[in-house]
């Protein structure tokens, strides 16, 4: 893409509303503008780092065995009633009447829905275990929005659901959705810790927290550096691999302040022990039949009596993810994107625009690179192409300067280092994809 016909509004002054390092960002950067309290609208750079976020948790969900699916932001309130939720939900829900009086709310979450749908698709025990997911905006009337994406009244939610016939195939359903979690996470190049969770709103008895480690998290976290080390990636999701791996990750200390238990902690060596804060990028929840008891969903078992479905609920906020990142991710010049999710992987920096060397190296590498990279060909001086290029965070920029390129020589920078590197145009095109 060329930067002269995109619109990336890049900001230079702070912006006075935004507390955090990764709001600002946000705004600087160009990616997001707030259209009212806690409601964004995503840019065309925000919205490339959205959906990349959006396609590993794609991935990796469709890895572990659940389902793609689509369901409307819209639910109706009776539907709510059944499972007592309608009123206890207070004001964090958005409620609405449609021209017919008939009460509907913008769903801050699926539970409800999923299992009326289930309730209707599946009749015996042969239809069961199952799991879905859906990528869906949600709306909570938060008290109060703040930090930007990380706490909105709008955001984009994964959220799975799992239904099975006992409470052995639900723990396993719950153990599959561990892993794919941190998979998930370590595909974005971040780490991200499990912590054992309460449940709130959403009701059961067992639950994971996940928290990436960035100084304005909302949360205190104490935690064993082994998860440092952690390879979720080389965990496969054979019985005995997730065992193996469900006990290391739950037994191995970690905790947020709510829970930290200090008689736990002086457990940990000394070398080992982090403390810091954390921003909750997930969580995952075992709540047995509470929703299907409720709305009378069950199935007949083999011996025809009926079988109340063990279920489980599991959610990434997926925009959280964008402001959580950068807020763990970012310098003084501005963000710096891991290389899986950065709306661009690659800048071309073309340090004088109409110049007879830079113009055709730049054109050639553009043509090259094609979508995931961001030519810088406007007609500004190279301090400024070079401040953009840093704030945006692009993993990689070409430089691409008169002297230099008269003997066919670019600049390659690693935006994570700094590090710079003189190089030929073949041999950065060949660095940048490898
Ligand atoms: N039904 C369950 C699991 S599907 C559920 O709603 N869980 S949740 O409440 O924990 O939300 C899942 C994830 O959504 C959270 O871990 C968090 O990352 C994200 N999230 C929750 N509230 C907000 C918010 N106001 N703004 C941005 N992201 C949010």
């Amino acid at each position: 893409m060329r930067l002269s016909q995109s619109l990336i509004p890049t900001l230079k002054e702070i912006p006075a509303e935004a507390q955090i390092a990764s709001h600002r960002l946000m705004l600087r950067a160009g990616l997001v503008r707030q259209m009212a309290s806690g409601i964004y609208a995503w840019l065309p750079a925000g919205l490339r780092a959205l959906d990349k976020i959006a396609k590993i948790v794609r991935a990796e969900q469709d890895a572990c065995g659940a389902q793609e699916m689509l369901m409307p932001t819209i639910q109706s309130a009776d539907l709510w009633r059944e499972s007592g939720r309608y009123d206890a939900y207070g004001k964090e829900m958005l409620r609405i009447t449609d021209r017919h009086e008939r009460e509907l709310l913008y769903g801050p979450t699926n539970e409800e829905m999923i299992t009326a749908i289930m309730r209707d698709a599946t009749k015996s025990y042969r239809d069961l275990p199952q799991s879905l997911y859906h990528i869906q905006w949600k709306f909570r009337d938060e008290v109060r929005p703040r930090f930007g994406v990380l706490r909105g009244r709008e955001f984009l939610m994964k959220d799975a659901y799992s239904f099975d016939l006992d409470y052995a195939g639900a723990f396993l359903s719950y153990k599959k959705m561990m892993l794919a979690y941190m998979r998930t996470f370590q595909r974005m190049g971040i780490t991200a810790i499990p912590m054992r969770a309460d449940t709130g709103q959403i009701g059961g008895d067992l639950s994971h927290e996940f928290h990436i480690l960035a100084p304005t998290g909302e949360s205190g976290v104490f935690y064993d550096a082994a998860f440092e080390a952690g390879d979720a990636l080389g965990v496969d999701y054979a019985e005995t691999s997730l065992d193996t791996f469900y006990a290391a990750s739950t037994t191995t200390y970690a905790a947020t302040d709510e829970k930290h238990d200090l008689e736990a902690w002086v457990k940990v060596p000394e070398e080992r022990k982090r403390e810091g804060r954390g921003i909750e990028v997930g969580q995952i929840f075992y709540f047995g039949k509470k929703y299907s008891e409720a709305m009378g969903f069950s199935v007949i078992g083999p011996d025809g009596t009926k079988i109340y479905p063990e279920m489980g609920s599991y959610g990434i906020g997926v925009s959280r993810l964008v402001g959580a990142i950068i807020e763990a991710k970012h310098d003084e010049a501005g963000i710096i994107w891991p290389d899986p999710i950065a709306p661009f992987r690659v800048a071309i920096l073309n340090l004088r625009q109409g110049d007879r060397a830079t113009d055709p190296i730049c054109e050639a590498l553009h043509a090259k690179l094609n979508v995931d990279c961001l030519y810088d060909d406007r007609e500004e001086r190279a301090g400024a192409k070079f401040a953009e290029a840093d704030l945006m965070g692009h993993p990689w920029q070409i430089i691409v300067g008169p002297r230099g390129a008269a003997s066919g020589q670019v600049e390659l920078k690693r935006r994570a280092t700094n590090e710079r590197t003189e190089l030929s145009v073949e041999d950065a095109l060949a660095r940048v994809l490898s």
